[in-house]
C-alpha cells in the first residue's frame, strides 16, 4: 500500500491535509465531502490523539482497483474470471517468501487512530482490516474484512457474518474448545485488497491469489504473539485471538446499505499485541463509500457475467450501480425474447444481490445511470417490459423480508423495431475540444 501511496502522490493524484483533523467524527465528514467532490485518495497528515497519518479512499474507483492489480478497468468482468482461477493449486513457486522482521515498533491499540464514522455509532471502529486466519483442521489460510468496535487496549468486537470462512473458522475452533488466532492487518500489501475482498472459494487462500496476481512471491514475517505469518509489508498488525463461545454486544453502527445495524452480540477479538512498521500509515475506509461497495459491486458484477456468459450468447458487460442490489446487464440482442431470458438467468445466477436487474443495449453508458435511465424511459414499456417476481428473497439479512421480490426490466430496443431506435449523434462530437473554442474557459 505503501508504494501504490507513493506512486499516486509522484503523479499529483493524492490530496494531503497537513491541518489537524480530529478522528471523533470530522475526519469521517471531510473523508465524505472530498470524496464527493473528487474521488482522489486522501491523506490527513495529522491526527488528534495520534502519532500515525490516515490515507483514505486509495481503492475508492474502477481505475484505482484496476491499476492496482494490472488489469483494464473497462474489461473487468471477463478479466476477472482469470483472478479466481488464480486460486485453484496453480502450480509453481512458493507464492511466499520469509524474512525476519526490520525493526518493528510495537504500541497499544488505543495509539492508533481511533475514528468514529457515523453519528450513532457505539465506539470507534476499525474498517479497513484484514483478518488474516487458518483453518484450525485444514491450516489453510483466509483473508477477509470484518469491522471491529474498538472496547480497550485488550478487547475488540467484530462483525462474523454467517457463512464467511473465518466465521466457520471460528465455529469449528469453538467445537475443539480453543480460541481462534488472527491478526488483523491495517495497510497490507496493495494486491490483496480485492483479494480479501472477493468470495473465493472455501479451499482458496486470498493472500496466495495475491501473490499470483502480484506475479512476485509475497514476504511474510512470524507474529509475535501467535502462530501465524503475516505479510512484511503491512503498515500495522493487530494479533489476537476470538475467545470460544463468547459474544458480547457490538453497535449500533452505520453500515454500508446506508442505515444503523442495532446492537447485537458478536464475536469478541482479544488483542495481545500491536506491531507498526517505522512510519506506519493507518488505512481507514468510510463505511459505504466506493472503497466499501466498489469490491463487492465488481465482484458481483464478475460473477453475474461469468455464470451468464456460460449460459446465453450476447453478455457484453455487467455493472451493478448505484448500489449492489441493482444489476445492469449489456447485450447484443440474438433474437426475440432475448432479453428476457437473460433477466430471468440473471436471478438465478445471483440470487443474494441481483434485487433489481436492468437488461440493455450495446449503445448505452452501463457505467453512467442517467443513461440507463434514459434507455428505461424511452425503450420499455412498463406494462409488458417490467416483471415483478413475488416472494423471492434476496438480501439474507433480511428477517422482515423488505427485500423479497424482484424487478427485471427490460429496456432494449423492441425487436423486430430495432432500426427505429436508431440513437441519434452529433456528427464531430467525438472530435471536439473545448480548449479550440472557449480558450478561458
Ligand atoms: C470494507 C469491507 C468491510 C466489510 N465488513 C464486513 C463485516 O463487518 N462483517 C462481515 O462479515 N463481512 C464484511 N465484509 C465482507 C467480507 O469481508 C467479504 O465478503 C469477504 O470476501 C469474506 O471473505 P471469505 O469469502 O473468505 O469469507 C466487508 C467487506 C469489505 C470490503
Ligand atoms: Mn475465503
Amino acid at each position: 500500500m505503501r508504494d501504490y501511496i507513493a506512486r499516486l502522490r509522484a503523479r499529483g493524484d493524492l490530496l494531503v491535509v497537513d491541518k489537524e483533523i480530529d478522528p471523533f467524527h470530522e475526519l469521517a465528514a471531510v473523508t465524505a465531502a472530498a470524496q464527493k467532490r473528487w474521488d482522489k485518495p486522501i491523506l490527513f497528515n495529522k491526527v488528534k490523539g495520534t502519532r500515525f497519518p490516515v490515507v483514505t479512499n486509495v481503492y475508492g474507483s474502477r481505475e484505482r482497483l484496476a491499476e492496482v492489480i494490472g488489469i483494464d478497468a473497462k474489461d473487468f468482468c471477463r478479466q476477472w474470471s482469470n483472478l479466481a482461477a488464480l486460486g485453484k493449486g496453480t502450480a509453481g513457486a512458493d507464492p511466499f517468501a520469509r524474512v525476519e522482521d526490520d525493526g518493528l515498533i510495537e504500541c497499544k491499540l488505543s495509539d492508533l487512530p481511533l475514528i468514529t464514522y457515523s453519528d450513532r455509532d457505539a465506539a470507534p471502529y476499525f474498517t479497513s482490516a484484514m483478518f488474516i486466519a487458518k483453518d484450525p483442521e485444514t491450516g489453510v489460510g483466509n483473508l477477509s474484512y470484518h469491522r471491529s468496535m474498538y472496547v480497550s487496549d485488550d478487547e475488540l468486537r467484530c462483525r462474523l457474518a454467517p457463512r464467511h470462512h473465518l466465521t466457520i473458522y471460528h465455529e469449528k475452533a469453538e467445537k475443539m474448545g480453543k480460541p481462534l488466532e488472527a491478526a488483523m492487518l491495517i495497510g497490507a500489501p496493495a494486491t490483496s485488497f480485492l483479494t480479501a475482498a472477493a468470495p473465493l472459494p472455501y479451499d482458496v487462500d486470498e493472500l496466495e491469489v495475491a501473490a499470483r496476481l502480484k506475479g512476485a512471491p509475497i514476504a511474510m514475517r512470524k507474529c509475535k504473539y501467535i502462530d501465524l505469518e503475516v505479510p512484511a509489508d503491512t503498515e500495522i498488525v493487530i494479533e489476537g485471538r476470538f475467545l470460544p463461545n463468547e459474544r458480547r454486544a457490538e453497535g449500533p453502527f452505520g453500515e454500508f446499505m446506508g442505515y444503523y445495524v442495532p446492537e447485537g452480540p458478536n464475536a469478541v477479538f482479544e488483542v495481545l499485541g500491536v506491531t507498526v512498521r517505522r512510519d506506519a500509515v493507518f488505512h481507514s475506509i468510510l463505511c459505504g463509500s466506493p472503497e466499501e461497495v466498489l469490491t463487492l459491486e465488481l465482484s458481483v458484477s464478475a460473477n453475474i457475467y461469468q455464470r451468464l456468459s456460460a449460459a446465453l450468447p450476447g453478455i457484453l458487460d455487467v455493472t451493478c450501480q448505484p448500489f449492489v442490489t441493482h444489476a445492469i446487464i449489456k447485450i447484443d440482442p440474438q433474437f426475440e425474447g432475448h432479453a428476457r431470458q437473460v433477466m430471468l438467468a440473471t436471478i438465478g445466477a445471483e440470487p443474494i444481490w441481483a434485487k433489481v436487474v436492468t437488461v440493455v443495449d450495446d449503445d448505452v453508458n452501463i457505467y453512467d445511470m442517467d443513461d440507463v435511465m434514459w434507455a428505461i424511459l424511452t425503450r420499455c414499456r412498463p406494462d409488458k417490459d417490467m416483471l415483478i417476481i413475488p416472494e423471492t428473497p434476496s438480501f439474507y439479512r433480511d428477517d422482515a423480508k423488505d427485500h423479497w421480490g424482484r424487478l427485471l426490466i427490460d429496456a432494449t430496443k423492441p425487436f423486430n423495431r430495432r432500426e427505429e431506435f436508431e440513437r441519434k449523434k452529433i456528427r464531430l462530437a467525438d472530435t471536439v475540444n473545448l480548449a479550440d473554442w472557449f480558450p478561458n474557459a
